[in-house]
């Protein structure tokens, strides 16, 4: 199949095209970001990502549909749902029959290339240059796959992190200069387990994250969704692999845990340098831990502080990393012309409700930062609570780059709002749909799928014996701690979200809910 450039495009053609940039890290919390103001990031600034959000335009209204990795990839490649896309789960599922963004740029005439975490089980389509990781990837010595070693995987010394933005400025560098370019840099940080570089094993070890205001959450509104997840700080982080005490191994009963090999899997991977700064940091801070035995609200706020410390340790990296990446494009005289932009493959809980992980529509992982800087087309410092979602991402490219949007793309191109100074110009979608399968699987969270809109959300928990409805008014709400489904004075409201709902699941063809 070959993508024409439009009409209009022609003459854009000979002007020079715009290089994209996409960052795309792996379940990075919009509060994790300092230029969207959460308490938490205060004492955890990310400057170069404020950067970005300063000198470009800071979506708050953006969501995933599936807050899952790789039904978000499939929806980036796509500009599909994931019904439509095949990738509904985490594992197998994308239908390769469809056309990748990747192969309409290259067929137009960009250099392309994918850097880091792809994830989904296809070869990467419509790539020029591709620098892989096996799967999820490792934090250390991770193994990567190219064309310059046959497609087979290889380890290569140091953090992930910076390996990534190592081979993002190899592409940039090895590049046909004659050509624009669309380059995807996917990392790996800030997955679980969240290991730091070395550099940054003692970066915030003296301060206190603030808690959340629903850290406490009793579920006691909703139904059993929420209540039996597997997800939660306090019951479901590993002592080991999640938080990082090696030690307990020792405990009898212990040594054959999933934990504590899969720590040690890491750990072994590690260099003897990296492996002793890092024993050397965290093995004073395993004995206090041992030896204070914590119990109830102590322990609990302990192993939450773990968690958070070494989550934005990572994050360090990745901001340090995309200064790096920033500070390479300027010397090459390039940050005019390249759509920069950054976002997340879903977003993540930081204790909100008791959790970590993501899947669930509630607001902490149904939304995902996205900030995009383009000098040329995007009012410097300008924010857009227009509701956008990642099936925009793959239209966005291509209109950007002046070539007609592919009649099966359900995405909506981005640009009108970067025209409008972020504002939904009349039109703009009222409502997004959001829908997650991935169940029965690790986390236990039910299948469900929703609707919100720009005040409203009405999620609808199925399957496996379960059917049942909630509703949230996020002006008054939050939190979403207040399910209103049945409460008489929001049945108007429930009625119109559910009306939309039914429209959307129709005219999308969805064939499960
Ligand atoms: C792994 C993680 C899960 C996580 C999924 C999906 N467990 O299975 O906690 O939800 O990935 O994450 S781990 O013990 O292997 O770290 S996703 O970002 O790829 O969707
Ligand atoms: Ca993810």
């Amino acid at each position: 199949m070959f993508f024409v450039l439009s009409d209009a495009s022609a003459q854009k053609e000979v002007q020079q095209r715009p290089n994209i940039i996409h960052i795309m890290t792996d379940d990075h919390s919009y509060q994790a970001i300092s230029a969207y103001g959460h308490p938490l990031s205060v004492q955890a600034p990310t400057p170069n990502l404020d950067r970005l959000a300063s000198e470009g335009m800071l979506f708050r209204q953006a969501f995933v549909e599936n807050s899952l990795s790789t039904p978000s990839r499939a929806c980036l490649m796509t500009g599909l749902y994931s019904h439509q896309s095949g990738q509904r789960r985490l594992d197998a599922g994308i239908d390769t029959a469809h056309v990748f963004v990747s192969e309409i740029l290259k067929e137009n005439g960009y250099e392309t290339g994918v850097v880091g975490k792809w994830h989904m089980r296809c070869e990467p389509k419509g790539f020029d240059y591709y620098h892989i990781l096996w799967d999820q990837g490792e934090y250390y010595n991770p193994g990567f796959r190219s064309k310059k070693t046959n497609g087979k995987y290889v380890k290569e010394k140091g953090y992930v992190t910076n390996l990534i933005t190592d081979h993002a400025i190899e592409f940039l560098e090895e590049r046909d200069r004659n050509k624009p370019f669309c380059l995807f840099v996917h990392h790996k940080a800030p997955h679980r387990n969240w290991m730091p570089d070395t550099k940054y094993v003692d970066l915030y070890e003296e301060v206190e994250f603030p808690y959340p205001a629903t850290f406490k959450d009793d579920y006691a509104t909703r139904g059993e969704a929420a209540r039996k997840q597997q997800m939660s700080i306090s019951k479901d982080l590993s002592l080991a692999y999640d938080l990082k005490v090696r030690e307990l191994g020792d405990r009898p009963g212990l040594k054959n845990d999933w934990s504590i090999r899969s720590m040690e899997g890491s750990l072994n991977r590690m260099d003897s340098a990296d492996r002793k700064k890092w024993l050397e940091a965290y093995e004073p801070r395993n004995r206090k831990f041992i030896e204070q035995n914590l119990q109830g609200d102590e322990l609990l706020k302990w192993k939450y502080q773990r968690y958070i410390k070494d989550y934005m340790r990572c994050i360090k990296s990745v901001d340090e990393e995309v200064g790096r990446l920033l500070a390479y494009l300027e010397k090459e005289g390039l940050m005019d012309n390249t759509i920069i932009v950054y976002t997340s493959d879903q977003g993540f809980y930081m204790g909100e409700h008791g959790w970590f992980d993501k899947r669930f529509m509630y607001e902490e992982s149904f939304r995902t930062p996205l900030i995009i800087r383009y000098p040329t087309r995007i009012k410097a410092g300008t924010v857009s609570d227009a509701l956008v979602q990642n099936i925009d991402y793959a239209p966005t490219f291509l209109d950007m780059a002046g070539i007609d949007k592919p009649d099966f793309m359900v995405g909506t191109s981005l640009a009108p709002l970067f025209k409008n100074k972020g504002k939904a110009p009349s039109g703009w979608r009222k409502y997004l749909y959001y829908h997650y399968y991935d169940y029965p699987a690790v986390h236990n969270v039910r299948r469900h799928d929703g609707i919100r809109d720009s005040r409203y959300k009405l999620i609808h928990f199925y399957g496996n014996g379960i059917n049942y409805n909630e509703l949230y008014d996020l002006k008054e709400d939050s939190n979403e701690l207040h399910n209103l489904y049945g409460n008489p004075k929001y049945d108007k409201v429930a009625a119109r979200l559910q009306k939309e709902l039914d429209k959307i699941r129709t005219e999308q063809k969805v064939d499960e809910f």
